[in-house]
């Protein structure tokens, strides 16, 4: 069976001080492309809505475009609830090679050459109780990745944002749940891999190809 490689990586949170920085992410994101990452997955919170100022912007920015130009891969992302208390996504440009959903609902993201689908929601309000990680699709077949900015059955976190739970993410029939919010890694259920990838921590996994 073919696999795919992904590097993963969630609430970067730049503009934190003791965030680890746009220095860390760009090192571990050359890291895991020297590792054989075939794309990048951010799974929310790029800017931190309290400390975020123009220059992390232009930072953040900097990032999708290492990803994409220098290192040549896609990078696929949603959007957490800290980039919309920052204020600041209306000014993310549009940069080719980095695939989000495009709007507040539950999205089916394909990227070109990559033989993966991608179900990813975007945090739309801070905070985001709406119930629609119930809309992720259930699949049959190999080659279906969940990313998510969500909270499972409150666990770790008392901020409400796209609530879900780990019976209904298993559910979905999914190589793996990627997910932000949570800043310490917790991982929910080992195989299929669901969980929060935690500040500071690039996530290496191999998982099946579509068919
Ligand atoms: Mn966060």
């Amino acid at each position: 069976m073919s696999t795919v490689r992904l590097a993963a990586f969630g609430d970067l949170h730049l503009g934190r001080s003791k965030a680890p920085g746009a220095r860390w992410a760009r090192e571990a994101l050359i890291d895991a492309t020297r590792n054989g990452a075939d794309a990048i997955v951010f799974t929310g919170d790029l800017l931190d809505k309290k400390k975020a100022t123009g220059k992390d912007l232009a930072d953040a920015v900097d990032l999708f475009r290492l990803v994409t130009e220098e290192l040549e891969r896609p990078l696929v992302h949603v959007w957490g609830n800290h980039d919309v208390g920052s204020g600041m996504i209306p000014l993310f440009p549009e940069i080719s090679g980095v695939h989000r959903p495009t709007d507040d609902a539950v999205a089916e993201i394909r990227v070109p050459d990559l033989p993966l689908v991608f179900h990813a929601v975007n945090v739309t309000q801070d905070p985001d109780p709406r119930d629609v990680v119930k809309h992720l699709p259930r699949v049959e077949e190999p080659g279906h990745v969940g990313i998510l900015h969500s909270e499972v059955e409150g666990r770790y976190t008392k901020n409400p944002c796209l609530p879900t739970t780990t019976e209904h993410l298993l559910s979905r029939g999914y190589e793996a749940c990627l997910m932000g919010h949570v800043h310490s890694p917790v991982v929910l259920h080992e195989e299929p891999w669901i969980g929060w990838i935690g500040m500071g921590q690039m996530l290496e996994i191999e998982v099946a190809a579509l068919p």
